[in-house]
């Protein structure tokens, strides 16, 4: 079974992962009343991202002898002044993510519970690749500003995969 300081801490990500479902899902919702739909598809997809994140690390608890709880969600920001803002915001969240779940393997590691440090390496390939991404993306405003032209082809690129 889980070791059961591990097990807590990986109750207390499976908050992180749900607070960070529902405040992606505010950013869908401030894209989608800007016109930035491609964006808003961008943010629901990795709003599901997240709940499944939640969703693994739950199981993984109740399949290994713990106990998972539903987590409450509160503290979400909905005022932001533009696009680039919101990647920033959703860059620094992966950050704290990363942080997160390296401190969880650190504590694996200690504890010897190698079948949850296991788990927890799908997660740091997924959060190099998260961070890299939200990266990649906010190198485009860099590039090719944030007026209103500038924008739009974020906006088309965020839609072909960015
Ligand atoms: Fe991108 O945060 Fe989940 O793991």
């Amino acid at each position: 079974g889980i070791n059961v300081d591990v097990m807590d801490l990986l109750n207390q990500q499976i908050a992180k992962e749900a607070h960070s479902a529902a405040a992606y899902l505010a950013m869908a919702s401030w894209c989608d009343h800007n016109g930035l739909t491609n964006s808003a598809e961008f943010f629901y997809k990795q709003s599901s991202e997240e709940r499944e994140h939640m969703l693994k690390i739950f199981r993984f608890i109740n399949e290994n002898g713990g106990t998972a709880y539903s987590p409450e969600v509160s503290n979400i920001n909905h005022e932001f002044n533009s696009l680039q803002e919101i990647f920033e915001t959703a860059l620094d969240q992966e950050i704290q993510i990363t942080k997160s779940i390296n401190n969880i393997v650190a504590r694996c590691r200690k504890v010897q519970d190698f079948g949850s440090e296991n788990f927890l390496q799908w997660f740091i390939t997924e959060q190099m690749e998260e961070e890299n991404q939200f990266r990649r993306i906010l190198e485009m405003f860099d590039l090719m500003g944030t007026d209103g032209i500038a924008l739009k082809l974020i906006d088309e690129r965020i839609k072909h995969g960015e």
